[in-house]
């Protein structure tokens, strides 16, 4: 079917010539009619005849064409109807699987009434081009379409784009809620594959949690499907802990569901070290016109002592005073917190008795773990 040129008969060729250079030049060389947003418009064209409409998208969005009145013309073998759509490079947004690079239609052979989705990833001017096909009374005289058509528009405006890399990643202040959308800025349909990334400040190791809610998640392993990633300060990704993940592709969370729409997906990390962060939340083959809403907590784990690790940096202690300290992992920048060493100096002044006294202090009752150990 996308080759349906070559089974023309000859007789065809006459008429085909002028066609195609409507397929060619028509979009750029027709006067365009601003097609207002969410306004209904009375049209006509020609048999064989295209008329092209401007769009002008104040944001990203989802455009809904309804059009009522059209005749369609069902037969493959004839100029048939279709649509299409030009960016401002005079690039398709979007082909369907009946077009084709020389004939880019993305929707044909409309219905009536139709509705046609159009996903657009970037504001500005779009070209629409209704193309009526070869359309004719049984007396075989062309008739004129005599149509409506509504460009219904739902924005997808995210504040945060374009942040698609690390170095556009937007400052995430904790505590606050934020909200975006899961479609990439493009002048096209091609809206997958959007990514979020954001990056924190935090000034003590501890737990940061993320509340991501109405995110739409890719419960598919053979699809792209949606990850959250973390990464240090230098840009390399944190793995470890309780990751998904795995050293080719070291995220901290895939398929960032919930089971109901109201419910909220959580992604906690205990975080080793101060400093920034970047969160990365890739859409993968998710869209979406509905917006995700994220907010964040961070609980600190601020241990005046730490880093205390090994003799060389071990705390002073001084005799009969009670100090407060966490069992963390308080150096570097990763999510293993787990496995913490406290390294104490005393003094004793003589031969005597040693009392330790520790309260809260959580056991690992199992000798097949890395239990808890007192040495001196
Ligand atoms: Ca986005
Ligand atoms: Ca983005
Ligand atoms: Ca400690
Ligand atoms: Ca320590």
């Amino acid at each position: 079917m996308r080759q349906v040129e070559t089974q023309y008969p000859p007789t065809r060729l006459l008429w085909l010539v002028p066609f195609m250079l409507i397929m060619l030049f028509g979009a750029s060389s027709a006067a365009q009619t601003l097609l207002p947003l969410n306004t209904e418009v009375s049209g006509a064209v020609a048999s064989s005849d295209t008329v092209s409409y401007l769009l002008e998208l104040p944001t990203p969005g989802e455009i809904n064409l309804h059009i009522t009145g059209w005749v369609a013309t069902l037969n493959w073998g004839i100029d048939y109807d279709r649509v299409y759509m030009t960016n401002a490079s005079g690039d398709p947004v979007w082909i369907e699987e009946f077009g084709s690079e020389t004939d880019p239609f993305l929707s044909h052979m409309l219905s009536d009434p139709d509705d046609i989705v159009i996903r657009i990833g970037q504001a500005g001017n779009y070209v629409l081009d209704l193309h009526s096909g070869d359309y004719r009374n049984t007396s075989g005289d062309p008739l004129t379409q005599q149509f409506t058509i509504t460009a219904a528009f739902v924005s997808t405006a995210d504040v945060h784009e374009v942040n698609d890399t690390p170095e556009a990643a937007r400052s995430l202040e904790i505590g606050a809620t934020t909200s975006g959308y899961q479609w990439r800025v493009t002048p096209t349909s091609e809206v997958w594959n959007d990514e979020e990334y954001f990056t924190f400040n935090v000034p003590t190791p501890g737990v940061f949690t993320w509340h991501l809610s109405n995110w739409t998640a890719t419960l598919n392993w053979s699809a792209d499907f949606d990850r959250m990633y973390l990464y240090d300060t230098s840009g390399a990704a944190i793995f470890g802990g309780t990751s998904t993940g795995s050293q080719t592709d070291p995220y901290l969370r895939h398929m960032l569901y919930s089971d109901t729409q109201t419910e909220e997906c959580t992604i906690t990390a205990n975080l080793t070290g101060p400093g920034i962060y970047y969160a990365r939340f890739h859409s993968g083959s998710g869209y979406s016109i509905d917006p995700w809403s994220l907010s964040t907590e961070f609980l600190q784990v601020d241990d005046d002592h730490e880093p205390n690790d090994s003799v060389e940096t071990a705390t002073i202690t001084e005799n009969g005073v009670e100090m407060e300290a966490w069992q963390w992992k308080s150096v570097g920048q990763t999510i293993e917190a787990q496995g913490d060493d406290d390294f104490y100096a005393f003094t004793a002044l003589g031969a005597g008795v040693l009392t330790v006294s520790m309260t809260e202090w959580i056991s690992t009752y199992n000798w097949g773990a890395d239990y808890d150990r007192l040495q001196l």
